[in-house]
């Protein structure tokens, strides 16, 4: 409960909160074609609140909505400050929460945050899970539909760990599949795992889907990842998360 008043505090003052940003590489290139926001927390408590435990306890506690917002408005805020200092970014995915996608006005709240920020189409992305869409594909299939319309690619992310029925994928306007970090991690070690690269990126193509491996942190995974149809990579070997500054010095401003 401490924590839950700390972070309802932390929500109304911005304080303690911030966004890192992870880069997503072009597999062959290695450039930069996006980034992965991914919510911090440090409390002075606490210390430093991994993702893991405040995103669901802001789920648990009804604070995952003023909280989404508010990191949705800091995505907005940061593309704005890199337009204006005259830089080119390149998208930003968020991570979207079962409830967050599932809120009458979410369509609403992203045309007004393009609209406040003066954003082009196109720069804010998303990124959701299977087990969000469960049981209610055909409303799923709407509100995918209406994100779509605004510009917005969207990712399933964390592919490969849910039901995973392949064959449901594509009757979802998605326009990504990023494979979970823990078949990238069994490559090498077993191999089932790239049994399942081999269907996954395989079906992926067929559906003209881009694919993201995700989790990448060694060469040899890159490696076996050059085989099949992965086009791009979000790992510690390319990148690791970190603070918009340092996605501006090494990867945006001109020389
Ligand atoms: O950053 P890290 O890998 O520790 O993230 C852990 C988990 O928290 C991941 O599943 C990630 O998707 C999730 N997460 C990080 N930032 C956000 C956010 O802003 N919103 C939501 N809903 N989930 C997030
Ligand atoms: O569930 P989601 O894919 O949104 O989670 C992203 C999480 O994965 C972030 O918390 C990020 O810190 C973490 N992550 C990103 N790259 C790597 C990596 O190469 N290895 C590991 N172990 N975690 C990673
Ligand atoms: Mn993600
Ligand atoms: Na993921």
């Amino acid at each position: 409960l401490a924590m839950e008043t700390a972070l309802r505090n932390a929500i109304d003052n911005g304080e303690g909160l911030s966004l890192h940003y992870q880069p997503l590489v072009d597999r062959d290139s290695q450039r930069l074609c996006s980034l992965e926001a991914l919510a911090r927390w440090y409390h002075p408590e606490f210390g430093q609140v991994s993702p893991g435990d405040f995103i669901p306890l802001a789920e648990r506690s009804g604070l995952i909505l003023p909280l989404s917002r508010y990191l949705m408005q800091q995505v907005a805020a940061r593309l704005r400050a890199w337009l204006d200092a005259g830089l080119t970014p390149v998208p930003v995915a968020v991570n979207l929460s079962a409830q967050q996608f599932w809120q009458q006005d979410l369509i609403e709240q992203i045309r007004a945050l393009y609209d406040e920020y003066q954003l082009p189409p196109g720069l804010i992305n998303f990124e959701l899970t299977e087990s969000m869409l469960l049981d209610k594909q055909q409303q799923a299939v709407r509100v995918l539909q209406q994100l779509r319309q605004l510009g917005c690619r969207v990712a399933m992310d964390d592919f490969g760990t849910g039901y995973s029925s392949l064959s449901y994928l594509h009757q979802l306007p998605i326009t990504t599949l990023k494979i979970d970090r823990s078949f990238i991690q069994q490559l090498g070690e077993n191999q089932g795992s790239e049994t399942i690269l081999a269907a996954i990126t395989g079906m992926a193509q067929g559906l003209k889907l881009t694919v993201v491996a995700e989790g990448v942190e060694t060469e040899e995974q890159l490696n076996t990842l050059r085989r099949y149809h992965v086009n791009l990579i979000q790992g510690y070997l390319t990148g690791r998360p970190m603070p918009a500054e340092q996605i501006t010095e090494r990867y945006l401003a001109v020389a």
